[in-house]
């Protein structure tokens, strides 16, 4: 809360207390002066009319006493008077309006004690039951020479002064109301006109314009904090969710107008010619392309990717720039073209025959062949070249994405010396000791190091990659602020996992998961009380298929309940389809796959839906809707996406996630079934236990995991690197202002 608010909000609370203790005190006091008031009247009206009582008490008609009391409850507020005997507290007379059901002994409680001498007495209460509400009552004694003859009892109606005591308070009320608006807006006022000019004051100290030449420094330190808080504010923020707008407002208030640039292989749209003729947009199948276009359809820019459809070069302009998303357009897709040479050897060899299999553990092993080394750094060269051409101003923020572009950052840093670079590497960083297997291994790290911040998706990762370059580079580390600082630059290497977008867009449109399950059995053939589990990949060795599929034989060798009854429906969309063990790995998922239908399917029954194909995102999130539950056997993997898809789809809570221990999510998402993938026996009993579990643990499973998404969505991801990046950016800039004055070091720390 702000200070004026939390000034007002006291002022008011203060006046409220105040209004309330001085009713208080006005009510009791009332109450006081109102009952001595009536005590002293109904003395001057007794003893006024003694006499007459004496005599008419002593031997009078009953009548000629009653006429006496009439007399005396002449007063309005007398709501009766009564004459009782003093002896046994019976009623001689009494007024018409006296309460008939009130009798003289209820008062005699009251009189007794004082025994024959007899002396004033008052009472004042409420009693609903017998005088209707608030009354004073006064029973004075009436004697004759020597004796006390009896009482007489006076009963006041005291409605008026609780009439008149709201009346009171409803003025202290309406006074306190005008008191606390005015006192409120007096506040607000007074304290928009300080704000004011404080903050002009600030503003031509700070714009520099009046300021003195010995105040410069000094100034300078006082904006690099201002900016430092800026930066703090939004990280404390994080308690907020991040949403595509926050990252919106944060990329704005930290880069002002400057350009976002995303720089990935893989295009976020490619066009292609369908059979007909016609062309259609397609969605890649790839976790980097579901990560970060959620971020830059929030940021807007331009993302530089090889274009790889067919109809590709049609779709854009000459500068193969095409507006995407195609029905709301809000950023610009820049398409490269690629030779076939430069294809077969940037992507398919250096990078997916060589580092791909390099930093995942897959038994597969890394080719470097010096040609796709040469292909792989011309390609990179043109990138630089294009992310110079994009560029709109000297410094824009550059997202340098995966092992595609290791020479990337340092080209870019050529080029456009003040960018903001950062590089995120979505794949496993292997140990030192396997880097070493790269024969570029110096370039590639050099390469890297031209980055501001370098991102990976474990604390592991980042640490398997400070060791690689303490062993092949002349660098210097900053263990404790994460930096490494190589030929006179500070590259800091940070964990940052990536996530998806939260709230999912694609769920909210969709049907119930129960009416979809339905829609999914009858497509599949399955019948009502069939259980299903899904798998969603790309065909890659990497991602455990044939641990998977092994997995569900040994469910059904193990578990024949389930022979008959569960169905695994495995999609995977080919992919580097030209690299050789890619094309072994889809020759024995599907032996596998027909072996395993062999073994264990009977007429209308197939254990395993295999679909090797590419399916666009709306249709696998139907599949992971429909399923009993999902498994990703990933036998190494830098975070995967599909299993906090499949989490995030789930907003009926059900369904259960198996999870590979050795991808990146299983830490993150600890309330999966955690299995691991190698162990065929253990992950077949996991399969098991998924489909025995009980619904209310599958419910808190998935609302812990859905709670875990919720906060850590992309928008957050992207957000922390860029919240980061800005940090680098002021303190680089407060740097080379003091340069002159320190000998300034660059990039001196975040
Ligand atoms: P990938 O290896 O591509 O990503 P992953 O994170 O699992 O792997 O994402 C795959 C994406 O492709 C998901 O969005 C999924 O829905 C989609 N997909 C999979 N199969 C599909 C199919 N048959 N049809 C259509 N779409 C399909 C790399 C790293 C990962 C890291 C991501 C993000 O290998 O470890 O999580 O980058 O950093």
């Amino acid at each position: 809360m702000r200070w004026p608010v939390r000034l007002t909000a006291s002022l008011v609370i203060t006046l409220g207390l105040l209004t309330w203790g001085a009713s208080y005190v006005a009510r009791s006091v009332m109450q006081s002066w109102f009952e001595r008031d009536l005590t002293l009247r109904a003395e001057l009206a007794i003893n006024g009319a003694r006499l007459a009582l004496t005599n008419a008490w002593t031997g009078a008609p009953v009548e000629a006493l009653r006429d006496v009391l009439v007399e005396i409850a002449q007063d309005e507020r007398v709501l009766g008077v009564a004459a009782c005997r003093a002896a046994d507290f019976t009623l001689i007379a009494a007024t018409p309006g006296f309460p008939s059901t009130f009798a003289c002994d209820r008062f005699g409680l009251l009189v007794k004690p004082d025994g024959a001498g007899g002396s004033w007495h008052t009472w004042t209460g409420t009693d609903n039951s017998v005088l209707g509400g608030t009354v004073h009552i006064t029973a004075a004694p009436i004697r004759s020479s020597t004796d006390v003859l009896g009482y007489l009892i006076l009963i006041h109606d005291l409605g008026f002064v609780s009439r008149r005591q709201a009346q009171a308070e409803r003025l202290l009320l309406v006074a306190f109301a005008v008191l606390a608006l005015t006192a409120s807006t007096v506040t607000l006022i007074a304290n928009r006109v300080a704000w004011w000019r404080w903050t002009r004051d600030l503003r031509l100290l700070l714009g520099g314009g009046h300021e003195s030449p010995e105040f410069r420094p000094l100034m300078r330190d006082v904006r690099a904090l201002a900016d430092r808080i800026a930066a703090d504010r939004d990280m404390d923020r994080d308690v907020e969710a991040w949403t595509p707008k926050r990252l919106r407002d944060a990329a704005t208030r930290h880069f002002n107008a400057d350009q976002v640039i995303i720089v990935a292989n893989r295009e976020p749209y490619i066009h292609q010619r369908t059979e007909s003729g016609g062309i259609e947009v397609k969605h890649p199948a790839s976790g980097l392309v579901t990560a970060l276009e959620p971020v830059m359809r929030a940021c807007s820019g331009v993302w530089i990717s090889h274009g790889s459809g067919n109809a590709d070069r049609e779709t854009a302009d000459e500068q193969g720039h095409v507006a995407v998303p195609p029905d709301h357009p809000s950023y610009t897709l820049r398409r490269l073209w690629l030779s076939d040479d430069e294809e077969r050897g940037y992507y398919y060899g250096f990078a997916n025959e060589g580092l791909w299999a390099l930093c995942h553990t897959g038994h597969t092993r890394p080719m470097f062949r010096t040609d796709d080394w040469k292909h792989y750094e011309a390609v990179n060269r043109r990138f630089a070249d294009a992310v110079a051409d994009e560029a709109s101003t000297e410094s824009p923020v550059v997202l340098v994405q995966d092992y595609h572009f290791a020479l990337l950052p340092r080209l870019i840093r050529e080029r456009l010396p003040r960018a903001t670079i950062i590089m995120f590497w979505h794949i496993p960083w292997p140990t030192a000791e396997r880097f070493g297997i790269c024969p570029q291994r110096e370039h590639l790290l050099a390469g890297m190091l031209g980055a501001d911040i370098l991102g990976f998706h474990t604390q592991a990762h980042c640490n398997n990659f400070t060791e690689t370059v303490e062993r092949y580079l002349e660098a210097r580390t900053d263990k404790e602020r994460g930096g490494l600082s190589h030929k006179g630059r500070m590259t800091f290497v940070r964990p940052y996992p990536i996530s998806i977008e939260w709230p999912p867009t694609k769920v909210p449109a969709a049907p119930s998961p129960d009416a979809t399950r339905a829609e999914v059995f009858a497509e599949l053939g399955l019948s009502a009380n069939a259980l299903l589990g899904v798998g969603v990949d790309r065909l890659d060795y990497t991602k455990g298929i044939e641990e998977r599929l092994l997995a569900v034989d040994r469910l059904l060798t193990k578990y024949p309940e389930f022979r008959g009854r569960f169905v695994f429906l495995q999609i995977a969309a080919p992919s580097r389809s030209e690299i050789e063990r890619y094309q072994q790995l889809s020759d024995a998922v599907d032996a596998l796959v027909a072996r395993i239908n062999d073994r264990w399917g009977t007429p209308g029954y197939q254990p395993i839906i295999y679909r090797r194909r590419h399916h666009e995102p709306e249709q696998v999130y139907r599949l992971y809707r429909a399923a009993d539950l999902c498994y990703v056997s990933s036998i190494h993997d830098g975070m995967n996406l599909v299993a906090k898809e499949f989490v995030s789809s789930r907003d009926d809570d059900d369904g259960v996630l198996v999870l590979s221990q050795f991808t990146g999510a299983a830490l993150e998402l600890t309330e999966a079934v955690i299995v691991n993938p190698y162990d065929i026996d253990q992950a077949g009993d996991a399969l098991a236990a998924a489909l025995e579990m009980p619904p209310a643990e599958r419910r808190t499973r998935m609302h812990y995991m859905r709670a875990h998404l919720a906060e850590f969505n992309v928008y957050r991801w992207a957000g922390r690197m860029l919240i980061d990046a800005a940090r680098l950016r002021k303190r680089e800039s407060l740097w080379q202002r003091l340069a002159p004055a320190t000998g300034g070091a660059r990039n001196g720390g975040a």
